[in-house]
């Protein structure tokens, strides 16, 4: 089974949890993805629900498989999100963002009774930090915020590289919301709560990819079988 599989396969228990009538919160990547391509099958079958996208990307996926779809004004409370992640730990503590979606992410997750995390077992980690962790700041100075969200690693007792993201073609990424992202290569992130709470006070920084208390719960697929972590 390749790794696409494995998502497919994550994304289809997930939907298990769908009710009719639900307010979902739909992630942003290739796994979420897949979740709501069979969502989009189902509400062609004549399920109800009423859902809230974390990317342009997933809103113009969900849109054009005729899924209806709100927003966090009109929909301030969802019941559930389902959203992939890049790594997992065994507390449910998420590095989220490669995706460059984590401000929405982040946004929708809170507004959400209930989080899922679906994802191939590859992405489950003893100690977060493999993974780059995205940064998202503002434009407006950059390389000020750029020292200053260095600073408040190394008081977290974590130390890497920031990158400045870009896209393929060299430029600068930008996100859905006008930012930019650092990507912090810590390798690992010791105390992850104390990280999250000293970036969360850097100005120009707008979130990080640090979800610490958000999942409820992990759907993660392996070549054994299906992996369940919380609830
Ligand atoms: C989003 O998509 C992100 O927060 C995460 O970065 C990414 C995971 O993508 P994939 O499912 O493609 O690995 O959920």
């Amino acid at each position: 089974m390749n790794a696409d599989d494995l998502k497919k396969q994550a994304a289809a228990r997930a939907l298990e949890l769908v009710r009719p009538g639900m307010r979902l919160g739909l992630g942003t990547g290739s796994t979420a993805k897949h979740f709501v391509d069979l969502l989009g099958a189902k509400v062609a079958a004549g399920l109800s629900v009423i859902c809230v996208a974390t990317s342009e990307a997933t809103q113009a996926q969900a849109l054009s498989l005729g899924i209806p779809m709100s927003t966090l004004d009109e929909t301030p409370e969802l019941d559930l999100t389902v959203d992939g992640a890049d790594e997992v730990d065994p507390q449910l503590r998420l590095i989220k963002g490669g995706g460059a979606a984590l401000l929405r992410e982040k946004i929708v997750a809170a507004a959400s009774a209930r989080m899922i995390v679906i994802a191939d077992d590859g992405k489950l980690v003893q100690k977060l930090g493999r993974f780059p962790l995205p940064i998202e700041v503002v434009p407006f100075g950059l390389e000020a915020t750029r020292r200053a969200v260095a600073q408040a690693v190394e008081a977290a007792g974590a130390a890497g590289e920031l990158v400045l993201r870009r896209r393929p073609d060299g430029a600068i990424l930008v996100t859905d919301g006008g930012h930019h992202i650092l990507d912090a290569h810590l390798g690992a992130i010791e105390r992850p709560e104390l990280l999250a709470q000293a970036l969360n006070v850097v100005p120009g920084v707008v979130e990080h990819g640090l979800f610490i208390g958000l999942a409820a719960g992990a759907i993660l697929a392996g070549e054994g079988g299906l992996t369940i972590l919380g609830g």
